[in-house]
């Protein structure tokens, strides 16, 4: 094999049904770079959601729209004034402190299983209100009030997005600028927010074989519920003819944070690897 050429490039696609980032990546050369998860830490609750009073979606410019969520005896335990968080957008977005043993040293703080009051605020006056049951610290759970109007970002997104700062509608964005989407980096389980962080297929050449590896994540953590990361690798021996095809036994790889290897022995015919990754279902798509 020769050793002279290293690439990689992307091909991103948003299916309906089925999301995948494609990544390429040429047989030759050396191309490690690490793969790391996106390390997720919120140990609040966070309820975030629209408002769409009537006909009206209650926007970021709404300053006059509070969101309160009350314990049972009327005590506030978190408050969200419109427009408060510009990445927020037109969301509300609470921050509820959890604790895990009764009582709470914390006044503001709740606890798992605890029913809340949400209320919708304007002059004083309650617009709608809903129940929130608390949940295990770290989550983010999306409650929406009335339905939305415009296209919403996919709920598991907008979780996510939500658990590590970004703009809920974020999803066309990229925020690391490493040419790879915000919602590609949700759907691959990267660091949107660092640029090494990336789904990359490593290869190494060696004198009798080359060995092509990736690291395969675990749908796991806030805004992947009930979902699953799978993992394909393919190949083909010329990108001008043909088409590529599953490397046998590589079509379908759930992702177990396993180490995912193949070995490929030397010989003088080129031949090109990409990888696939998707999540199955995607987590709030419409079906
Ligand atoms: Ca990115």
């Amino acid at each position: 094999m020769k050793t002279n050429s290293t690439g990689a490039r992307y091909d991103q696609s948003l299916r309906r049904r089925r999301a995948s980032l494609i990544l390429w990546s040429l047989a030759f050369g050396l191309n490690v770079l690490p793969s790391v998860r996106a390390d997720l830490s919120a140990p609040d609750n966070v309820l975030y959601g629209i408002i769409v009073l009537g006909t009206n979606q209650v926007t970021a410019g709404d300053t006059e729209f509070l969101v309160e969520a009350h314990r049972a005896n009327g005590v506030p335990v978190a408050r969200y004034q419109m427009g408060d968080l510009p990445e927020a957008g037109n969301f509300y977005k609470l921050q509820i402190k959890v604790e895990e043993i009764a009582p709470c040293r914390d006044v503001v703080a709740v606890l798992p299983g605890e029913v809340l009051e949400v209320l919708v605020v304007s002059n004083g006056v309650a617009q709608a209100r809903q129940t929130f049951t608390v949940t295990q610290r770290g989550q983010a759970t999306r409650l929406d009030f009335g339905t939305a109007t415009t296209n919403s970002p996919l709920a598991g997104y907008a979780a996510w997005a939500s658990a590590l700062g970004l703009a809920l509608d974020s999803q066309n964005l990229d925020a690391d600028g490493d040419g790879i989407s915000n919602l590609d980096e949700y759907i691959a389980g990267t660091n949107p927010t660092n640029a090494a962080s990336r789904f990359v297929l490593m290869i190494a050449v060696g004198r009798t074989n080359t060995l092509i590896a990736f690291q395969a994540l675990q749908a796991e953590g806030v805004g992947y519920e009930g979902s699953n990361r799978h993992y394909a690798l393919e190949q083909r021996g010329d990108l001008r003819s043909g088409s590529w095809q599953a490397v046998p036994g590589y079509s379908d790889l759930l992702g177990a944070n396993q180490a995912v290897s193949y070995n490929v022995p030397a010989t003088n015919a080129p031949l090109f690897f990409r990888g696939k990754v998707w999540l199955d279902p995607l987590p709030g798509e419409q079906r």
